[in-house]
């Protein structure tokens, strides 16, 4: 790092006035006149922090700051490049400056171990930056802190300044998830791409995309093309839907893995199928297909467990699905089959596990798929009841443990975030006991929800987010967040170490980027939004 110039050590306002910017001032074009300085660097120091969701496991303040000036460079090389490209790209707009990536700069990315596993180390001091992490993902993850360390948007005369800090920092569990239903109404590559940058501040890592229900079928299938002309025409409330070719799925794919994101596609079956079965009349019992559906009523539809195409289908749609997939996870949903029959239901979950694990990838379901007597080793369940098990899914997903699978935790009272914020909202479901409160959200330890599965059996979090009720980016905001940054803090920073009037107060600061960077959210109650 080389040494920045003696003024900015001497101005003392420097490092008030980038805690200002960075956790008070809402939009670009706000000012700084009236501002005491003195008084705002004894009140405002210790807020920097405080800025940051989710809350860094370690982190102490330092004296002075870092800014960034025209003559700033960064420097990050080899496997840390693309996270230096990631990070001038978001910078130079932002700044105004130049920021050349040079092989010497005071802003350095470093990839070495010897860091958090999972995580990263950031130091901030007045002659600079340095992020350093075992692999690039965790130099990403340092880059999103950083990103909170400045502040959210120009204001012309702001000064880009960092206080000086030193964070060292792990995530508490290594699958942190948001799931998007794109099939009850269908979402285009653009409002996925926005999604996977939105969780990416959030430090989470997957994006699990539910693909394919009654409503909708929305991934083309080589071979099977009436799947996406009829199955993909349909959505909740009669719209047109859509779906994306497996060019704009890859696109996606890519997308996500330029943010260390890993994509998990979901078919939801045997139930949840009955656009499938309006494009195929072959794959029903009957030999008829049904109409298409349009409503939002669930357990009524199911594949035809004996008939050998249901098999050539699902082998071609699993086969598909898993050369698109460059992530470990195949998810084939398997809840509210209520229109299978049980003895079916158990072989059916079998035989998808043959072929999901002839595929290479592991399986994962709803925690209903516990129910099946055959389950390939290491399958995944995805918790899915309340944080206080109702009879059977405890049982469920104690069997899924049992035999050697780990948890995925989606409680759905408390981490549905398609759930009403409150009874008179005109977006939201509200059947897993609505309304649910950003308290609600935060206030939960996975760790203690299902018996008999502990911290060493969960594998992680995540925040479904199902479309019956909405279909613009606007609606899908502002259901998620803030939410998802409760959940994002839940599955990061350690239990012992989570708050809820601190996680308040880091959150109104943290609206000022949701603010910045046009992310719509609800001012919900019990926040001090600013
Ligand atoms: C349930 C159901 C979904 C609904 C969702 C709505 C699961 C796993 N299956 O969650 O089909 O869309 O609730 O909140």
């Amino acid at each position: 790092m080389r040494t920045v110039m003696a003024f900015k050590h001497r101005v003392g306002w420097y490092v008030p006035l980038a805690v200002v910017l960075a956790t008070a001032v809402p939009v670009a074009g706000a000012t700084i006149s009236g501002f005491d300085e003195n008084v705002a660097a004894q009140a405002l120091a210790p807020m920097a922090a405080r800025t940051v969701v989710p809350a860094p496991v370690f982190r102490v303040q330092g004296t002075g700051s870092f800014t960034l000036d025209k003559s700033t460079a960064v420097d990050a090389r080899d496997e840390a490049a693309p996270v230096g490209e990631y990070l001038v790209n978001l910078l130079r707009p932002a700044t105004g400056l130049p920021l050349p990536m040079s092989g010497v700069g005071d802003i350095e990315l470093v990839v070495e171990p010897g860091h958090p596993p999972g995580g990263y180390d950031l130091r901030v001091s007045p002659s600079g930056i340095w992020i350093a992490a075992d692999d690039a993902a965790g130099l990403f993850l340092g880059v999103q802190t950083l990103r909170q360390l400045l502040p959210p948007a120009s204001t012309g005369t702001t000064r880009f300044g960092v206080a000086s800090t030193t964070i060292s920092d792990q995530p508490r569990f290594s699958y942190r998830g948001a799931m998007l239903d794109v099939a009850r109404h269908f979402f285009p590559v653009s409002v996925v791409k926005r999604y996977i940058d939105d969780i990416a501040l959030l430090k989470l890592n997957v994006l699990h995309l539910h693909l394919a229900d009654d409503q909708g079928w929305r991934i083309a299938i080589d071979g099977w093309p009436r799947l996406t002309s009829i199955g993909g025409s349909s959505e909740v409330g009669g719209g047109t839907g859509g779906f994306y070719t497996q060019a704009q799925y890859r696109d996606i794919v890519a997308y996500a893995a330029s943010r260390y994101i890993t994509i998990v596609p979901e078919i939801d079956m045997p139930g949840h199928t009955n656009a499938a079965l309006a494009s195929y009349p072959a794959l029903n019992c009957s030999g008829v297909a049904p109409p298409l559906y349009h409503g939002t009523s669930v357990g009524f539809s199911s594949l035809c467990v004996d008939k050998s195409i249901t098999w050539t289908f699902l082998t071609d749609v699993l086969t598909q699905l898993a050369a698109l997939t460059p992530g470990p996870w195949l998810h084939v949903g398997g809840d509210e089959s209520a229109a299978t029959p049980l003895n079916d239901y158990y072989r059916f979950v079998a035989r998808v596990g043959t072929i999901v694990a002839g595929t290479g990838k592991t399986m994962i379901g709803w925690h209903d798929i516990g129910r099946s007597l055959s389950l390939p080793k290491g399958t995944i369940g995805e918790y899915w009841d309340f944080t206080t098990p109702r009879p059977g899914s405890g049982a469920l997903s104690r069997s899924l443990v049992k035999r050697g699978g780990k948890l995925i935790m989606a409680p759905a009272n408390v981490a549905y975030l398609d759930q009403k914020y409150a009874l008179g909202e005109n977006i939201g479901t509200q059947w897993a006991q609505a309304p649910l409160t950003i308290q609600e959200s935060y206030g939960w330890d996975p760790a203690t929800v299902v018996s008999g599965v502990g911290e060493e059996q969960i594998l992680g979090v995540e925040a479904p987010l199902w479309s019956e009720t909405f279909s613009t980016l606007s609606q899908l905001e502002y259901l998620a967040f803030p939410r998802i940054v409760a959940i994002a803090e839940v599955g990061w920073t350690p239990q012992k170490d989570r708050h809820f009037k601190d996680f308040a107060s880091r959150l109104a600061s943290f609206a000022n980027y949701l603010q910045a960077l046009g992310i719509n959210y609800k001012r919900t109650p019990g926040v001090p939004w600013h």
